[in-house]
């Protein structure tokens, strides 16, 4: 069963290896907030608005910037979105998500208010109607990165 559920993964990473050679040539980064950065915003339509002027690819990278106390962390529904829910894990400056797959993924900070105050935003790929992710690991599973997706059927993304 583990032995199955590897190769289904090793397939369908190597599938979206493959898809993002394809759209390699068009894949973007996108600076979230361009240039205000990754802050408490100032007001709590900001990162919707940012988000919805753009149309997200798969194949694209959203990069958070800040100086000052903030982070990132990803929670894994619109439930726990809305709920600024910290997820536990969190990452530094800098830090790039890989939108390899369709679907909504859930961004917030956890420092202090910050997220209820609105830095938080949703990226989506594709339909915008989609609003739940197409696989939810663990967020302690994040740090495995590229053998974590290899191993794990189906999980369609990993920091770089
Ligand atoms: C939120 O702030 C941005 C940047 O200052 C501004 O362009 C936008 O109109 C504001 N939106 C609302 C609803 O106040
Ligand atoms: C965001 O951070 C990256 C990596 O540190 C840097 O290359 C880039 O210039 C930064 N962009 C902005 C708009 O701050
Ligand atoms: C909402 O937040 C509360 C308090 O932090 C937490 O106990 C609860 O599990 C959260 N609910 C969801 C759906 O994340
Ligand atoms: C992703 O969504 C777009 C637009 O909804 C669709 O054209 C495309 O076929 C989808 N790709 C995958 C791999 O599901
Ligand atoms: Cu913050």
């Amino acid at each position: 069963m583990a032995k199955q559920m590897g190769l289904m993964g090793l397939g369908c990473f190597i599938f979206m290896m493959v898809a993002l050679q394809i759209n390699g040539a068009t894949a973007t980064t996108y600076v979230v907030g361009d240039s205000l950065g990754w802050t408490v915003p100032p007001n709590t339509s900001f990162y919707s608005d940012w988000s919805s002027s753009k149309t997200f690819h798969i194949g694209d990278e959203v990069v958070f910037n800040w100086t000052g106390n903030h982070n990132f962390a990803e929670v894994s529904s619109l439930a726990e979105y809305e709920n600024c829910t910290n997820p536990g894990i969190v990452f530094g400056p800098g830090i790039k998500a890989n939108l390899l797959q369709n679907g909504s993924r859930f961004f917030i900070c956890t420092v202090d208010d910050h997220c209820e105050a609105g830095q938080k935003v949703i990226i989506t790929v594709g339909s915008p109607t989609n609003t739940s992710p197409a696989a939810s690991p663990a967020p302690s599973s994040l740090s495995f990165g590229v053998v974590f997706t290899v191993l794990t059927s189906m999980v369609g993304y990993f920091f770089a």
